[in-house]
């Protein structure tokens, strides 16, 4: 109690924050996933900063003992995991709508990344928590970024701990060598994405043209062009023994312009 304040009540809006926060955001990824079987959260974790580390960044930051609720803004803080780097602005599009939540302000240490090699994408929110002596808003800072930001995050931190601010010179380089090569693998694995998204798009179209042109196929039966139908039938077995799919929608398109015919035929014969 360094000056008189009773610390663990201080803390109890905090706790309660970062409680409700994490179980909102696990809330939300559960949902998508079976919403919309993907869901940009990987995993969520939080914490409240110790006391000793809110303290140090007080007098880092010049912030008077009086005023830690304003001057600090991450004594709640939560942190959320994506896969890629696409799905930190759909999330931050999330939060953005959410009402349960207000934005104060963002900071973007992706595009900004500091000079240390850190990347993450930080939202400063306000958020209200219902205590028995009633409602309370209290900061909470959301620092949201990739698995591969995480890890290089994490072991940066745990060495900067360990050694303070006299990290070598030599490490420091090293460490910013290494959050590059985090940056290339996440730009690396979205390419992956953006390529497996594509495949799967690629064979989703195929088998629609595969099954357009097999009931297209029987519809030429039903206009009694037996032999048109058998040829056309035909060519498809043999694009599809000699893995020549692509060519499907030429194939496609001439079997449309035979039922055309076939119905301009039937039409006059009937009048
Ligand atoms: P699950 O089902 O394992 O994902 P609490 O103990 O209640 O105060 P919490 O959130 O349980 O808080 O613990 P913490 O330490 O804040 O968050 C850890 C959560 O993140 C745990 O999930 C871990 O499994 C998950 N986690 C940590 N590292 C990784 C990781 O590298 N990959 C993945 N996928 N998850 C990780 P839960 O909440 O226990 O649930
Ligand atoms: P914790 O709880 O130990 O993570 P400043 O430090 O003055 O540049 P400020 O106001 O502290 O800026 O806010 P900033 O920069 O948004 O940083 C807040 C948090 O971001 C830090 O919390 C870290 O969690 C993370 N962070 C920022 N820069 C780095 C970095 O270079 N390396 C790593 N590993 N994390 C970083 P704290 O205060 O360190 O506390």
């Amino acid at each position: 109690m360094m000056d008189g304040r009773d610390w663990a009540k201080f803390l109890l809006p905090y706790e309660q924050a970062v409680e409700e926060l994490k179980v909102k955001f696990k809330t939300l990824r559960n949902e998508l996933r079976s919403r919309e079987e993907y869901s940009p959260i990987e995993f969520v974790t939080g914490r409240v900063k110790r006391i000793s580390t809110i303290l140090e960044k007080a007098k880092k930051l010049n912030v008077p003992m009086d005023q830690l609720e304003k001057g600090i803004e991450d004594i709640a803080g939560i942190r959320i995991m994506c896969q890629f780097v696409e799905d930190i602005e759909k999330l931050s599009e999330l939060i953005r709508q959410r009402e349960d939540m207000s934005i104060v302000y963002i900071k973007d240490y992706i595009a900004n990344y500091k000079a240390s090699g850190y990347r993450s994408f930080h939202i400063i929110i306000e958020y209200p928590v219902q205590t028995s002596l009633g409602m309370k808003r209290v900061l909470a800072e959301i620092q949201i970024r990739t698995l591969a930001m995480n890890f290089w995050a994490t072991i940066e931190h745990s060495l900067n701990y360990k050694y303070k601010e006299s990290l070598p010179d030599e490490i420091s380089e090293r460490l910013r060598r290494a959050a590059e090569a985090a940056f290339l693998l996440d730009k690396e694995m979205s390419n992956i994405r953006e390529e497996i998204v594509e495949s799967q798009r690629l064979f989703i179209d195929k088998s629609n043209l595969v099954s357009k042109v097999l009931s297209d196929i029987q519809q030429l039966y039903f206009y009694h062009r037996v032999r048109e139908a058998a040829q056309f039938q035909l060519k498809f077995n043999e694009l599809w023994e000699s893995d020549e799919l692509w060519n499907l929608s030429e194939l496609s398109a001439e079997i449309e312009a035979a039922i055309a015919r076939a119905k301009r035929e039937s039409a006059k014969g009937q009048s």
